[in-house]
């Protein structure tokens, strides 16, 4: 009976039971920037409530057996003999199908607050490994010029979704610079003041650049703002959380 119990309860802290949930704890953090794009300013401190989030993007095994349990409709790239891979994170996805995925686990995706804390730390770094430009060892990602792929960190398209230990995040998240996009659950807004950038909407946030993003859009910072409806993505993904109750 103790050992059924525990299991439970085990099951309950990881309900991902192969991508566990990386605490992050609550305390000040800086959140946007001053030199960057205009919709990323302000910098600013703010206080974080304690939340975890999953170690890395959602793989294409993790969907497939939310796929198995629900009926959900499979991932437009499910059959694609790279994209599809089993360890390679699962791409077209649009934003519902993301949020039903977390969602069926008892989690939600995260907001951009909880994106870029965990990506940043608390000190506002610019990528998950501190100040240091991107190179092949630290994020999948394309090509200096925008956007194709670039296999010289070995990675023409996507990458395993345990990759680049080099770039993880100070509490040992992974690939939340580059690799594929990740969904938020917040809509696109300016922060502060400023004019929305994009007229149409309501659009999505997602975060952390792709396997084809230039450098320059891999930052912790970078918002693109895209259409919840659109499954088509081949760079697009996602990860869950569990905020505080
Ligand atoms: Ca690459
Ligand atoms: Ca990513």
């Amino acid at each position: 009976m103790m050992t059924v119990t525990l299991r439970a309860a085990a099951a309950d802290i990881n309900p991902i039971v192969d991508n566990p949930l990386i605490e992050i704890p609550a305390g000040a953090f800086v959140f946007g920037r001053d030199d960057g794009p205009e919709n990323e300013r302000p910098a600013r401190v703010l206080e974080g409530r304690p939340f975890a989030i999953n170690r890395t993007e959602i793989s294409n095994r993790q969907y497939g057996r939310f796929i198995n349990a629900t009926g959900h409709r499979p991932a437009f790239y499910a059959n694609h003999p790279l994209l599809g891979l089993d360890e390679r994170p699962v791409v077209g996805v649009s934003w519902g199908d993301a949020d039903a995925f977390c969602r069926h686990y008892g989690l939600v995706l995260p907001s951009e607050q909880q994106y870029e804390r965990a990506a940043r730390g608390t000190k506002g770094a610019v990528f998950p490994w501190g100040e240091a430009r991107p190179d092949e060892t630290r994020a999948n990602s394309g090509a200096d010029a925008c956007c194709s792929g670039d296999a010289r960190d070995g990675y023409p398209m996507t990458a395993p979704v345990v990759s680049f230990a080099d770039g993880a995040s100070s509490e040992g998240v992974l690939n939340l610079a580059g690799n594929v996009w990740e969904w938020t659950r917040d809509l696109y807004a300016p922060y502060e003041g400023g004019h929305a950038a994009v007229s149409a909407g309501p659009y999505r946030v997602l975060r952390g650049g792709a396997w084809n993003s230039d450098r320059n859009h891999l930052t912790t910072t970078y918002r693109l703002a895209y259409d919840p409806e659109f499954r088509f993505s081949a760079n697009g993904g996602f990860r869950c959380v569990r905020s505080a109750p």
